[in-house]
């Protein structure tokens, strides 16, 4: 079929790995090409020749478009990167940007039209813009109204539009139980709109079982990624997505349903067991020392420079996870390699834009409290080491011997106190700002470059404050030499993040922001317990050399 012997001819040249070879002769084969290959050179040229024989509308539905599709089925069979991918629709973008002046007023290029939002109370932008990059240049009107956006403001955007579809996307379980309430929402106020969930934190299971009994039209789908998205659309606009939500729900038929609800803690917690806690607390620290903190309270560190920070960027993280760089067969050690000389200097060109430009603004605030535990309570106390400053209870696994963070200092009846740091960071406002310009700017790898470098900075932010607490309290020795090796916890002791399984209470953060002073480097909490700027990261510093990751 066609499309596919596009792919080979595609597949063909990068064998030969050079673009300047011939092109094809016909212009509708060379304008597939471009967008294929994201090449922008000379591509106004091709338009205004194809110009000659067909009309703009036609150039974008029969050629730009099929140019597209080869793009998804390059991706979803992992031939092509997902930066590549970006670099086709910024093609696909300044095409239609040339030949839209050409075209009558009323002429539409839709092929219908989603509303996208980020739920209330939620900051995370990129998950919904990248989908909002797929469906926009795959021929659909995507209305994208931003973060933290009501359902309210949802619903009215949805009816101005005569929207054939509404995506919701979120960060964190806070943000998937909100999209239930949206849902709720929706039926009372009669909407049956095809609906379309994503997020880091959703599952199937949760969208399929919950979401749909709380949409009272049921047509709710999850998308994993933004090609599902585009994918879900292109069912509701050929008519066929009630039958595959029909499918779908004639395969879950025999499936069990999840037992846990999302937003709610991971099963029942037995009652705590204030005496045996005590036991095993007191087996673990009866021969810890008690480190001796340089300060009692908070700190706050700014200033600090961000090529202090880049031993700590986790390159893995950046490339494959943030980047979406597959290793396409090749070994660990190849993909290192290659990743050494051609992602390398995509990091080097970002960081230092960064630094010129002040987009990075990295800010710290850490601090040693007196710590003890009572049951499952981790309690902080001020220097006297008697008066409170917060109690965090947290849950312990369910068997026998089961951890519980609250179990690595010692217990509150004894007469001494542990130590226990907190930490918060932020990479600043100005981040995520830069990289909602670029976006807006149709720079789309640039703006997946500089977002992923952010929030990996943000993390290696985090790992170089660990590191200064580790140090400050005396067991920096014990670090692992190499930072490769310490970006997998070989270090003593281990941070926790507030919404990890070990501590899921994201609403503990703010008293944990409270003692460390965080609004004096401009962190602070919002309704949905998000963070601000979004770019930010909190922890438990715990010190105990069993002090390990483990889920509850
Ligand atoms: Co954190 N984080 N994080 N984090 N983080 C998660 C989300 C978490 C699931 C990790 C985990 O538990 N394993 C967890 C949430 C659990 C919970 O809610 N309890 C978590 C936590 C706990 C936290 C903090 C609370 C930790 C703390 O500091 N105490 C904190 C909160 C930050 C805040 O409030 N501002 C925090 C911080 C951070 C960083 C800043 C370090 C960083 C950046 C966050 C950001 O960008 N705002 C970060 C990251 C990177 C992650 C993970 C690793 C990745 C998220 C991401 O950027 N994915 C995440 C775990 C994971 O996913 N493995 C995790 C890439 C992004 C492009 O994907 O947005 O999912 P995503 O969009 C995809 C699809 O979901 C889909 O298509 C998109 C493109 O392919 N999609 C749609 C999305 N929306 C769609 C709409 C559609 C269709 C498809 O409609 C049509």
């Amino acid at each position: 079929d066609p499309l596919h012997a596009f792919m080979a001819l595609f597949e063909d040249r990068k064998e030969q790995k050079s673009k300047t070879q011939e092109r094809p002769k016909n212009v509708e084969d060379r304008l597939k090409l471009r967008i294929v290959e994201g090449d922008r050179n000379g591509l106004e040229d091709d338009l205004d020749e194809a110009m000659k024989k067909h009309a703009p509308l036609d150039i974008i539905n029969n050629t730009l478009l099929d140019g597209m599709k080869v793009v998804g089925e390059l991706f979803g069979s992992g031939q092509l990167q997902l930066p590549f991918v970006l670099q086709s629709a910024e093609t696909m973008k300044a095409a239609v940007v040339h030949l839209e002046p050409h075209m009558e007023k009323d002429e539409g290029t839709q092929r219908g039209t989603i509303i996208l939002a980020t739920v209330r109370g939620d900051v995370h932008d990129i998950g919904k813009n990248l989908v909002d990059i797929i469906l926009t240049n795959n021929g659909y009107k995507v209305v994208n109204l931003g973060i933290k956006q009501p359902v309210a403001a949802i619903m009215e955007a949805a009816r101005e539009a005569g929207a054939d579809a509404v995506g919701m996307s979120g960060l964190l379980v806070k943000s998937t139980v909100v999209m239930r309430e949206n849902l709720e929402e929706m039926t009372r106020e009669g909407i049956d709109v095809p609906v379309f969930l994503g997020g880091a934190a959703l599952t199937r299971a949760y969208v399929e079982d919950d979401c749909v009994t709380a949409y009272g039209a049921g047509r709710v789908a999850y998308a994993r990624d933004a090609f599902s998205g585009l994918g879900l659309m292109n069912h509701v606009v050929e008519g066929t997505f009630d039958d595959l939500l029909e499918e779908t729900k004639a395969k879950a038929v025999n499936k069990p349903k999840s037992k846990r609800r999302l937003g709610q803690p991971g099963g029942e917690q037995r009652p705590v067991d204030v005496e045996g806690a005590k036991i095993r607390r007191n087996e673990l620290n009866h021969d810890m020392e008690l480190p001796d903190p340089p300060f009692w309270g908070p700190k706050q560190v700014s200033g600090i420079n961000i090529k202090s920070l880049m031993p700590y960027l986790s390159e893995p993280m950046l490339y494959q996870f943030q980047w979406g760089y597959k290793k396409q067969g090749r070994s660990r050690k190849e993909f290192d390699a290659w990743a050494a000389k051609e992602l390398r200097p995509i990091v080097n060109r970002v960081a230092e834009q960064s630094i010129r430009e002040k987009i990075l603004q990295p800010a710290a605030s850490y601090g040693y409290w007196k710590a003890a535990a009572q049951g499952n309570d981790l309690i902080l106390f001020n220097e006297d080491g008697s008066s409170e400053a917060a109690r965090f209870s947290l849950p312990r696994q369910d068997k026998k011997d089961g951890l519980c963070i609250a179990d690595f200092v010692k217990d509150v009846d004894s007469d001494q106190r542990s130590v226990v740091g907190l930490q918060v960071v932020t990479m600043g406002q100005r981040v995520s700002e830069a990289a909602r310009e670029i976006f807006e700017a149709d720079r789309y790898q640039d703006y997946l470059y500089l977002h992923g470098f952010g929030i990996e900075m943000t993390e290696a932010l985090a790992e170089y404050v660990h590191k200064r607490i580790r140090t400050e309290l005396g067991f920096g020795d014990e670090d692992a030499r190499e930072p490769a090796k310490l970006l997998k916890q070989q270090y003593r002791g281990a941070r926790y993040s507030f919404g990890y399984p070990a501590c899921p209470n994201l609403g503990d953060q703010r008293s944990l922001l409270d003692l460390l002073g965080a609004d004096a480097i401009g962190i602070r909490m919002a309704d949905e317990d998000q963070l601000h700027p979004e770019q930010s990261t909190s922890a438990l510093v715990l010190v105990h050399p069993q002090a390990r990751y483990f889920s509850v």
